[in-house]
């Protein structure tokens, strides 16, 4: 039995990474800091697997990593553990660094002494790129007599990066620390370079969620306060507790994402790890939106007929230092290779959230 080692398995991703490793017959052991309160929430269905094992673990903890290393066999090991949040990372730049950064090294250094046949997958992360694009010729359109070229802007794996947060740099750091010890100590190590990814399961605090979560409450609060929502979603742009229910309160809307589900993201995590030899890919849906797009299907989901603009309230504490405007990976290189892409669709995963928040 192959056993797999994912750190920040009490994350989104460690617990969809989790099921998928468990599906294909792994002894999975994941493990996440110690915290004063339960947030096993997404594992708890997995908490009796016998296949599955829980443990309280820091990614910077040198002698917790070693022991794991020495322990078991640890085949394949997903460092997913971090200080996820890059608005945060601008007010806690250094415990960001510690943990996006160190933490990876810690890892790194102990495979490297420990279990040099163990293979070590990095989260990093598409906001490497900042405000870096390439451009490619886009499609041709006419307006009136004239034909214009609409370019379109991507990155991929050649893209430079230009880190726009404390958050991004530590990952870029990371990132290249795992090329150096692949290149330096022949260790297997792949990054995926992953753009945003969501799901229900998304931590509250991300764009995505935080705008599905509110549409839950809302509708719940108009339910259990008019009663006239169940049965008849069409009625609720003529409800008057708009005026009362606290608004959304959001930030800047105009940043494009390139928003793809986690299960297909996990999939492509587990891959690279399968292939002959270590390499580094970006994983993306090739679709790029704005946070307004993302309210238009949001609040189409939810069936409101009225403008969300009216419960929707910009809130400048919500704006970051610095911005990362555009984001809109191109996966060719891990579709030639690994034969990945993504089965999502972008409306489906609106949808999905919503649901799941009502
Ligand atoms: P997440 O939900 O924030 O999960 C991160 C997990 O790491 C949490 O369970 C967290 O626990 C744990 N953790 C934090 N510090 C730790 C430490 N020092 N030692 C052990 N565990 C620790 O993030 P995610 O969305 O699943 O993303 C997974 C990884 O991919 C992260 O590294 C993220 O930076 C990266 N990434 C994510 C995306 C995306 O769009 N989701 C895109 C690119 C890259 P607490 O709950 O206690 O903080
Ligand atoms: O949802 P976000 O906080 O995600 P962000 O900053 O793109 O980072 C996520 O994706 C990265 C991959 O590209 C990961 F590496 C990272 O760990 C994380 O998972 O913000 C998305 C956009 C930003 O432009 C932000 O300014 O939404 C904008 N936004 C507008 N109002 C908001 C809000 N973001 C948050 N979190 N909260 C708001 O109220």
């Amino acid at each position: 039995m192959k056993v797999a080692v994912i750190s920040g398995v009490t994350g989104q991703d460690g617990s969809y990474l989790s099921e998928l490793l468990l599906s294909k017959g792994y002894f999975v052991i994941g493990f996440s800091r110690r915290v004063s309160v339960d947030t096993s929430e997404r594992i708890k269905h997995l908490l009796t697997n016998a296949n599955f094992q829980f443990e309280e673990g820091d990614i910077c903890d040198p002698l917790y990593i070693a022991e794991l290393l020495t322990k078991y066999r640890v085949e394949e090991f997903y460092n997913l553990a971090a200080q996820s949040h890059v608005h945060t990372s601008f007010s806690q730049p250094v415990v960001t660094t510690q943990i996006d950064y160190i933490g990876p090294l810690n890892i790194l250094n102990c495979i490297k002494s420990l279990s040099p046949q163990t293979r070590f997958y990095q989260a990093s992360t598409s906001e490497m790129f900042g405000d870096e694009y390439d451009v490619y010729e886009g499609i041709e359109i006419t307006v009136g007599t004239e034909n214009i070229n609409c370019p379109i802007k991507y990155q991929d794996e050649q893209t430079p990066f230009s880190p726009q947060s404390p958050y991004a740099i530590a990952k870029l750091a990371a990132h290249h620390a795992c090329r150096l010890y692949r290149e330096s100590y022949g260790l297997f190590t792949c990054c995926g370079i992953l753009f945003n990814h969501e799901s229900p399961r998304r931590g509250e605090k991300f764009v995505t969620r935080k705008i599905t979560k509110w549409i839950g409450e809302f509708v719940r609060w108009v339910d259990g306060k008019e009663n006239i929502i169940t049965g008849d979603q069409d009625s609720i742009q003529s409800l008057d507790p708009i005026d009362t229910f606290p608004k959304l309160r959001l930030g800047n809307l105009d940043a494009h994402r390139d928003w793809g589900h986690a299960k297909d993201y996990v999939l492509a995590m587990w891959m690279m790890m399968q292939h002959d030899k270590p390499d580094d890919y970006v994983v993306a849906t090739g679709e790029s939106h704005t946070i307004r797009e993302f309210l238009d299907e949001a609040f189409y989901a939810m069936n409101y007929e009225g403008d969300w603009e009216d419960l929707v309230v910009i809130d400048p504490k919500f704006y970051r230092p610095a911005e990362v405007d555009y984001l809109n990976g191109v996966y060719d290189k891990i579709e030639t290779a690994l034969d990945w892409k993504p089965e999502y669709a972008f409306e489906d995963l609106v949808a999905e959230m919503v649901e799941e928040d009502l």
